[in-house]
C-alpha cells in the first residue's frame, strides 16, 4: 500500500497548531502544580495504557435493518491491518489488533504477523466466533454452540476455539476471548441449569488446552441474539464460571451488556477484588447493546469505570493486568474517524481518573462527607485535559488533530481504485 499518513503529513499539520498547544500545556501545567499534580508524571502514564482495535470495527457496520457500506472499505484482514495502523500513527494508542476468527482467517498466519510487525502492530486477544454458521460447515449453531444440546455441535465449537488458540500462538497473542450467542427466545425452551453445566464442560475442554502464559476471557451479555435467556447472561454467571474454571479464567466487561442502569463501575471494582477482572470491550449506549463511539454519550459513566481502574492500580492491586479494547459497530460515521475519536476518549477518561487526588478522596470517605467526595471526582472529571492527549500524540509522533490530519489526507479518496468494492465485505456486524 502506498503510504497515504505519512511522517511528514503529520508533522506539517502539527506545525500550525504546535505554538498554541505549548501555551496550552504549560498554562494546565500550572493549574494542576497548584492542585499538587505534576503534568509530566501524568503524561507519562499514558506510555502503558493502550487501547486495541477491533479487526471487525475497521468495516462499516449495519443494523438487522440495513448496512451502508463507505468507500474504500478493507476487503480483507491485511487491509483492516493498514486501517488500524493508521489509527495508530495517528493517535498513538492503538497498537494492537483484536482479530476475530474466522473472520479475520488467511491462508497464511506468518504473513499476517511479518504484515503486522512491519506495521509496528501486535495482536491482542483472539475473538473465537461460534454465534454464526460458516458456509461448509457439518453443524449448526442455530440452537446454541459450547451449550448446545448435541455433542456434535458441542465438539464443533470446542475445536473452533481450540484452533484459535492455535492460531493466536502464531500471531503472538496470550488471551481467548469467548463470547457465545447462546441463549433462548421462549420461556422452557433451555433448561438454565443443563445448559451452564454444558457451558462448563465445553469450556474446560478449551481452558485445558491454553498455554501456560495464556488467559481465557469469558464475556457475557444480557440479550441479543436470545431474546428471552443467555447462557452467559451477567457477570455473576461469568465469574461463577471464571471461578470453576481456574486461575487463567475472567470475566471480560463489554460497556454494552448490562441492564440499563446496573453500576458498571461497581462490577469492575468487585472483578479486580477478586482477580477476575479480564479486560474491556469499551463501546457506549443509550438503550442497549448500542456499540455507539465511547465516550459518546456516558461520558461520567467511562470516567467512574476508569477511576476504579486507576484505584486498582495506584493501591497495586493484586493480580489486576486488564486488557482494553474497543468493540463498536460504525454505521453513520467513517470506521477510521469514529475509532480515532473513541480510542482517544478512552485515553482522556483514564488521564482525568489520574487526576484524581485519592488521599482526599479516602479522606472525605472516612469522614462520612458525601458531597466532598463526590466534588473530588468531579474535579478531575472537570479539567480539561486535550492538551495533555495532544502533547502526548504530538511527542510520541502522531497527529495534535488526528482526525483534520486525517481528512486532510483524504485516505478513502485515494483508496478507492485500490479497494473496489466487493459487496461482500467481511468486515462490519450485519
Ligand atoms: C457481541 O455483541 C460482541 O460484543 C462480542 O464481543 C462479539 O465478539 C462482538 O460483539 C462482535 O460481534
Ligand atoms: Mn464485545
Amino acid at each position: 500500500m502506498k503510504e497515504i499518513i505519512d511522517q511528514n503529513l503529520i508533522q506539517d499539520h502539527n506545525l500550525k497548531n504546535s505554538k498554541s498547544l505549548e501555551k496550552d500545556f504549560e498554562f494546565l501545567g500550572e493549574q494542576l502544580q497548584q492542585r499538587g499534580i505534576r503534568i509530566e508524571e501524568i503524561i507519562q502514564k499514558l506510555d502503558s495504557f493502550m487501547i486495541a482495535i477491533p479487526s471487525w470495527g475497521t468495516g462499516t457496520g449495519g443494523t438487522r435493518f440495513a448496512r451502508f457500506p463507505g468507500i474504500a472499505e478493507p476487503r480483507n484482514t491485511f487491509e483492516k491491518l493498514e486501517d488500524c495502523s493508521t489509527i495508530n500513527k495517528l493517535v498513538r494508542c492503538c497498537p494492537m489488533v483484536s482479530p476475530h476468527f474466522p473472520w479475520d482467517k488467511v491462508d497464511d498466519l506468518k504473513e499476517l504477523k511479518e504484515f503486522a510487525d512491519n506495521l509496528e502492530l501486535s495482536f491482542g486477544s483472539i475473538n473465537s466466533n461460534t454465534f454464526q454458521d460458516q458456509p461448509g460447515q457439518t453443524h449448526s449453531y442455530k440452537f446454541g454452540s459450547l451449550t448446545n444440546v448435541s455433542k456434535e455441535v458441542r465438539n464443533q465449537a470446542i475445536k473452533h476455539n481450540v484452533e484459535c488458540i492455535e492460531w493466536g500462538k502464531v500471531l503472538g497473542s496470550d488471551s481467548l476471548t469467548v463470547w457465545i450467542g447462546d441463549g433462548s427466545n421462549l420461556p422452557g425452551q433451555q433448561h438454565f441449569t443443563h445448559a451452564l453445566e454444558r457451558y462448563l464442560d465445553s469450556c474446560s475442554q478449551i481452558y485445558e488446552s491454553l498455554p501456560d502464559n495464556w488467559q481465557m476471557y469469558l464475556e457475557h451479555k444480557m440479550f441479543e441474539p436470545a431474546f428471552y435467556s443467555t447462557v452467559i447472561q451477567d457477570w455473576g454467571t461469568s465469574v461463577l464460571c471464571a471461578m470453576e474454571l481456574g486461575p487463567k479464567a475472567k470475566s471480560l466487561v463489554d460497556l454494552g451488556h448490562h441492564a440499563p442502569n446496573v453500576n458498571i463501575e461497581m462490577i469492575v471494582a468487585r472483578l479486580i477484588q477478586f482477580q477476575k477482572l479480564a479486560g474491556f470491550h469499551f463501546n457506549d449506549s443509550k438503550y442497549g447493546d448500542d456499540d455507539l463511539d465511547s465516550g459518546s454519550i456516558n461520558t461520567y459513566q467511562q470516567f467512574l469505570i476508569l477511576n476504579e481502574l486507576v484505584d486498582a492500580e495506584y493501591r497495586k492491586a493484586k493480580g489486576f493486568n486488564p486488557a482494553y479494547m474497543l468493540d463498536q459497530s460504525h454505521n453513520v460515521t467513517d470506521p477510521i474517524e469514529s475509532l480515532i475519536n473513541s480510542s482517544v476518549e478512552v485515553q482522556r477518561s483514564y488521564l482525568k481518573a489520574l487526576l484524581v487526588n485519592r488521599e482526599k478522596l479516602q479522606g472525605y470517605q472516612d469522614e462520612n462527607d458525601a458531597l466532598m467526595a463526590s466534588n473530588e471526582l468531579k474535579l478531575a472529571y472537570n479539567t480539561d485535559v486535550s492538551p495533555i492527549l495532544a502533547m502526548y500524540r504530538m511527542r510520541a509522533g502522531g497527529a495534535i488533530d488526528p482526525i483534520a490530519t486525517y481528512r486532510s489526507a483524504n485516505y478513502r479518496k485515494n483508496l478507492e481504485s485500490a479497494r473496489p468494492s466487493t459487496n461482500s465485505n467481511s468486515s462490519g456486524i450485519v
